[in-house]
């Protein structure tokens, strides 16, 4: 299999640059935790290695390296679209190298021998209310696969502890198999009066699920499809999701344990629920000015979101310091097929004053607009205007970048994740004694 042909190849080699970076530089000083960092969510403070992807705070998330308009020029393309087909990403995260369009087919071709979903993940999520959260329904369903796990199974055989990676990344290839007809099958049950639509073994991993919400029929979806799972693949593996999975699989818990627990973390309002948040924001502001807002409407309503104590959703970031590259990238899908759609128009005007608003508190990091601050409404111009759906859209998407970091924790055999916890008391000596 060509992922596993890949990760052999490469194995040993990531393996000797970890034993040498702990032999030669183990002492080496990396970084000093201020108590400042300790009270606010251990912010900035380096914590594990993973090649997958980077942040950088000036340019946005670089997936193995590359920007995200690299990556958006040099990955192969879905036949007849613009846009880079999903197994080309897998295999660039996975890997460090650029796929083929034959070898993006590959993994493609892996997914779909893989992609049925055991009839007892249905069942989970159907015993769930409709009107329950699809993103409880979703952690449930992943959850649910981990007795097929194949790394606990290799794990309780007794399989040596250097080829622990080659079954997780087996579970990892079978879950982001099983992904998009498990979200679409949470769509159908909460929007669409349960009708179920088969999968299209001849479409590609995001028309396939486009054509599984029912939205087959247009094209432009497929597209979007494409690029919104691209941008929402990964973003480095210490947000909330990735590193919590990261965490959980360091125990040795199998790839569903781990991602489900991610997806409990992405179903935060401050993580990957703003992007629900930020269309209902926006479709609000739309409908209370009974239309696309002025200036001035906009800099009421935002001033008043501030005033009532909450924060205006898709602006800022705990580790950017610039515009999202992925907002840029939405806009300009927008701007290229709708231009004139107005909850885009909306969303356009508020990142023409947002930004100020959030200037003048005086305290905001970031006043710039990260990727939920679009994704809703091009969502919502597709007709996909169920909000509390977004986050299923978000974590079929970063069960990508996940699943690759957990390989790849594997691979170079990471240990168990075990940092120190103090008390007030203990700090407060700490503290008195270098005084
Ligand atoms: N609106 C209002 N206030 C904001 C704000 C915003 N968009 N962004 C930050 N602030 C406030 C913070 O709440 C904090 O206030 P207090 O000191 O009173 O607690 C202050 O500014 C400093 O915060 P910060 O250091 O700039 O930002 P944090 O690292 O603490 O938080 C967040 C980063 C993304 C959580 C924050 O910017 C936020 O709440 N944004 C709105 C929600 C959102 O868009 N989340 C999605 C982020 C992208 C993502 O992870 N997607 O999954």
């Amino acid at each position: 299999m060509i992922l596993e042909d890949r990760i052999e190849a490469n194995v040993s080699v990531w393996r000797e640059r970890v034993a040498r970076m702990i032999k030669e530089y183990g002492d080496f000083v990396i970084s000093n935790v201020t108590v400042q960092q300790i009270y606010s969510g251990i912010r900035g403070v380096p914590i594990q290695v993973s090649d997958i992807s980077f942040v950088d705070p000036d340019h946005g998330i670089r997936y193995r390296d590359y920007s995200i308009n690299e990556i958006l020029k040099l990955l192969p393309k879905a036949p007849g679209s613009k846009y880079p087909m999903v197994g080309g990403l897998y295999y660039l995260l996975m890997d460090n190298e650029l796929p083929t369009l034959s070898k993006a087919k590959e993994v493609e071709e892996e997914w779909k021998k893989r992609a049925t979903v055991p009839d007892y993940v249905f069942k989970i999520i159907d015993s769930f209310p409709d009107d329950g959260s699809a993103m409880a329904m979703l952690s449930a369903g992943v959850l649910s696969m981990s007795c097929d796990s194949k790394f606990s199974k290799a794990y309780h055989e007794s399989v040596g502890k250097n080829d622990y990676w080659k079954s997780t990344l087996d579970d990892s290839i079978d879950l982001t198999a099983r992904m998009p007809q498990i979200a679409a099958y949470i769509y159908n049950k909460k929007y669409r009066n349960n009708q179920q639509i088969d999968p299209d073994p001849k479409l590609d991993y995001a028309a396939n699920f486009a054509h599984m919400i029912g939205k087959g029929d247009d094209p432009l979806y497929s597209e979007l499809m494409r690029l919104f799972i691209l941008l929402h693949a990964d973003h480095e593996n210490a947000n909330v999701s990735a590193h919590t999975a990261h965490l959980v699989g360091s125990a040795l818990s199998d790839i569903y344990l781990s991602c489900s627990a991610g997806l409990n973390g992405l179903a935060g309002p401050l993580h990957g629920l703003a992007n629900q948040e930020c269309c209902n924001w926006l479709l609000d502001l739309y409908h209370f000015y009974q239309g696309i807002p002025s200036k001035e409407q906009i800099e009421e309503y935002a001033r008043k979101t501030l005033e009532d104590g909450k924060v205006i959703p898709g602006y800022g970031h705990a580790v950017l310091r610039c515009t999202d590259p992925r907002f840029t990238a939405e806009m300009e899908f927008a701007k290229a097929h709708f231009p004139d759609d107005e909850l885009f128009r909306t969303a356009m005007a508020v990142f023409e004053v947002v930004p100020g608003i959030l200037m003048e508190t005086g305290k905001v990091k970031n006043p710039w607009p990260n990727v939920d601050a679009l994704n809703g409404a091009l969502q919502y111009h597709f007709g996909v205007t169920e909000t509390d759906y977004y986050t299923v859209l978000f974590g079929l998407s970063r069960m990508l970048g996940i699943t690759s970091h957990v390989v790849f924790a594997r691979a170079v055999n990471k240990p168990i994740e075990r940092p120190k916890a103090l008390t007030t008391r203990m700090l407060e000596s700490m503290i008195s004694e270098q005084n």
